[in-house]
C-alpha cells in the first residue's frame, strides 16, 4: 500500500498511528507530497478529486479516502479491534468529534498561513477555536469514561487532534480547564504509535 502524505497533517497522522497501532506500518510506503489548499499537487488530485490528503493506494491500485475510511480499511485488513461492534456508534461519533477538532485547527492554520495578513479574519478564527474548546470540554467531561477503555479509533483520532493543537496552536492553550483530558493525553502521547508519528514541518 502507498500513503500520499505530508508530515504536518493530523489526518495523515491518524492513518499512520492507526497502522502503527495495528502493527502494519511496514506494509505502507509513504509517498510525501507538497500540496496546499491553494496549490494541489497533481498526484493528490489524481487519487482524491477533492485534492485532500491522506489518500491510500491499495495493493490492487485503488485509491481510498478519507482518513476515516482508510483507518477502518486498515483495521479490517489487520483484523484489529479499533472499531468494536459493542461500542461502534460511540466510537464513530467520537472519532467524528475528534476529526472536527482537526478540521477547525486546520482551518485556523490555513487562515494564518495561506491568507494575506490584511484579509485574515480574527472572529472567524475565534469561532473555529470555540468549536475546538466545546469539543475538548465534551471529551473532558461527558466522554471521559470512554477514554479509559481499550485503545480504539476515536482515541487515536483524539490524540492526533490534540497533538496538532500543540503543534500549530500551542499559544491558544486547549489545556485550560481540561485536567482530565490533559492527564489522559499526556499518557496516551507516550505510546509508540503516537510518539513515532509526531507531526513535523
Ligand atoms: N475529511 C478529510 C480531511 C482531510 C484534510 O482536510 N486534509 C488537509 C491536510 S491536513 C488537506 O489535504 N487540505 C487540502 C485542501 O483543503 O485542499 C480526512 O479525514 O481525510
Amino acid at each position: 500500500m502507498k500513503l500520499i502524505h505530508s508530515p504536518a497533517s493530523p489526518f495523515v497522522r491518524k492513518v499512520r498511528a492507526t497502522a502503527a497501532q495495528l502493527g502494519i506500518a511496514n506494509d505502507i510506503t509513504l509517498m510525501p507530497v507538497k500540496t496546499t489548499a491553494l496549490d494541489t499537487a497533481p498526484e493528490v488530485r489524481a487519487a482524491n478529486p477533492s485534492g485532500k490528503i491522506p489518500a491510500l493506494i491499495t495493493d490492487d491500485g485503488k485509491a481510498i479516502f478519507d482518513s476515516r475510511v482508510i483507518c477502518r480499511y486498515l483495521n479490517d485488513r489487520a483484523g484489529g479491534s479499533l472499531y468494536p461492534d459493542a461500542r461502534i456508534w460511540d466510537v464513530l461519533t467520537m472519532e467524528a468529534a475528534a476529526d472536527e477538532i482537526m478540521v477547525a485547527g486546520v482551518v485556523i492554520s490555513y487562515e494564518m498561513r495561506l491568507r494575506p495578513a490584511e484579509v485574515q479574519y480574527a472572529p472567524w478564527m475565534d469561532a473555529q477555536w470555540s468549536k475546538i474548546i466545546h469539543t475538548t470540554q465534551a471529551f473532558n467531561s461527558n466522554w471521559r469514561d470512554h477514554l479509559s477503555g481499550p485503545v480504539d479509533a476515536a482515541q487515536i483520532a483524539l490524540g492526533c487532534a490534540l497533538g496538532y493543537l500543540d503543534f500549530r496552536h500551542g499559544a491558544r492553550n486547549w489545556r485550560a480547564g481540561c485536567d482530565n483530558l490533559v492527564a489522559w493525553y499526556e499518557d496516551f502521547a507516550l505510546a509508540d504509535f503516537m510518539a513515532s508519528t509526531a507531526p513535523t514541518d
